[in-house]
């Protein structure tokens, strides 16, 4: 054994009894957490480009800002980059794609044209790797959603174009689910809203519920593809109403039985998404979790490990109803290399996680119900200093992945190898 290798080994066997002095078992916390896959989003590895064409610019009230070197310019390398960010992060997880990350072979091919057979090639690699994939259609970045409108237009042509892309990315989702045996969550997020105080918050809504209801009509199996919808308060150029707002799609999800995307970046800057949590699973079938950072102006900062990151892995772990939570992540850095902001991003969730596995949280309740609020809040304070980053190391080693900071020096050698190819 590495010396170092011993040290992680040693410092864990100490924080194992110690948390067992607290009656928490971590071999069982490390094992659930295996069992937790985090769907990567392939839109950090290129600032939420796609590989298109033609080529269109970002649009849709989101924006990456930055000019890191290096970012991928095709499928190939965004793989490759991918398969480097994994090799750091312990488990298996998942990848979910945008419908512009098809493999179209340089061809134009419309949205609503896109099939299966354009995601060949990350199928395959997904396939290999044991992962599931999730999907999301792309309804910004074209000129059919230059209005700021796309499935809530005014006019039926465009709303037509979108419905759609829509059908076919469902399609895609369950042939995902199909060729990798786990069902493809496929999440719908549009832009549509007014950047000033509109007049008729009516009509664009009534009109989105139409598109969707026309959107899910085709029977597909959730074995297969799972729908979810996801709200936002505000975007750039939608900052008086957006029109899929938190209260549209809780209704919807909740009637038409979808699942609901909370990204914690889309609500108001001191409500948080850990708190929704519980209240939205009582009437849903499932959620799905964008983890992100809102700070200031912007929804998608690269994931820390901080207050509202661990509030969120607690209530996922809390509530005890993991296998109706689907995790995945949302932001997009282009300040920093592309790659570290995965492998901090995922990292920091799965530590939270596993910060949230290791309480006891049966005698928490208990103190809870018992209105002996003194003895939760110095469990709760104690419990911050506990060993924690002892397990940690130590699930990175028994997973075969590098601890602590050695993850960068991997990043670094890597940045270097493919330098002069992508400049
Ligand atoms: C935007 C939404 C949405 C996007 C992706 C690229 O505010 O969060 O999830 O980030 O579709
Ligand atoms: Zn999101």
């Amino acid at each position: 054994m590495k010396q170092n290798e011993k040290a992680v080994t040693d410092s864990y066997r100490m924080a194992q009894e110690a948390y067992g002095e607290w009656g928490i078992n971590t071999e069982e916390a490390m094992s659930v957490l295996d069992s937790l896959p985090i769907s990567l989003h392939c839109w950090q590895g290129d600032d939420v480009g796609g590989f298109e064409a033609p080529d269109e610019h970002l649009t849709g009230g989101i924006m990456v800002t930055g000019a890191y070197p290096g970012k991928a310019r095709n499928a190939d390398e965004l793989r490759l980059d991918l398969d480097m960010a994994l090799s750091l992060i312990p488990g298996t997880h998942r990848l979910n794609l945008h419908a512009i990350y098809a493999e179209t072979g340089g061809k134009a091919v419309d949205r609503t044209d896109l099939g299966p057979e354009h995601f060949t090639a990350w199928m395959d690699w997904a396939h290999e790797k044991k992962m599931g994939l999730d999907f999301n259609p792309t309804l910004f970045s074209h000129p059919n959603s230059a209005d700021g409108f796309t499935l809530s237009h005014p006019d039926k042509g465009i709303r037509d174009y979108w419905i759609e892309h829509c059908k076919a990315s469902r399609r895609i989702g369950a042939a995902f689910g199909k060729k990798l045996g786990t069902p493809c969550v496929t999440n719908i997020w549009i832009a549509d809203g007014f950047k000033d105080n509109p007049v008729d918050r009516m009509t664009p809504r009534q009109l989105l519920l139409e598109s969707l209801d026309t959107i899910l009509l085709e029977a597909i199996s959730k074995e297969h593809n799972l729908d979810a919808v996801e709200s936002k308060l505000f975007g750039i150029g939608s900052e008086a109403c957006v029109i899929g707002s938190h209260e549209f799609y809780m209704g919807y999800a909740t009637t038409r039985n979808t699942l609901l995307c909370l990204d914690a970046g889309h609500f108001h800057p001191t409500e948080v998404i850990s708190n929704k949590i519980s209240s939205s699973l009582l009437f849903l079938e499932g959620l799905l979790l964008h983890v992100s950072r809102p700070l200031r102006w912007d929804s998608d900062h690269v994931v820390i490990f901080d207050d509202e990151l661990v509030a969120i892995a607690h209530e996922i772990v809390r509530s005890g109803q993991m296998d109706r939570i689907h995790i995945g992540l949302d932001f997009f850095d282009a300040s920093i290399n592309r790659i570290a902001a995965w492998v901090i991003g995922t990292r920091n969730t799965q530590k939270a996680l596993l910060f949230g596995l290791l309480e006891n949280t049966e005698q928490l309740v208990k103190a809870e119900q018992t209105f002996n609020y003194t003895d939760r809040l110095v469990l709760l304070e104690e419990l911050k200093t506990m060993p924690f980053g002892a397990v940690w190391d130590y699930y990175c080693l028994s997973r075969g992945v590098p601890v602590g900071r050695a993850w960068l020096e991997a990043v670094r050698n890597y940045e270097t190898r493919t330098e002069d190819a992508r400049k």
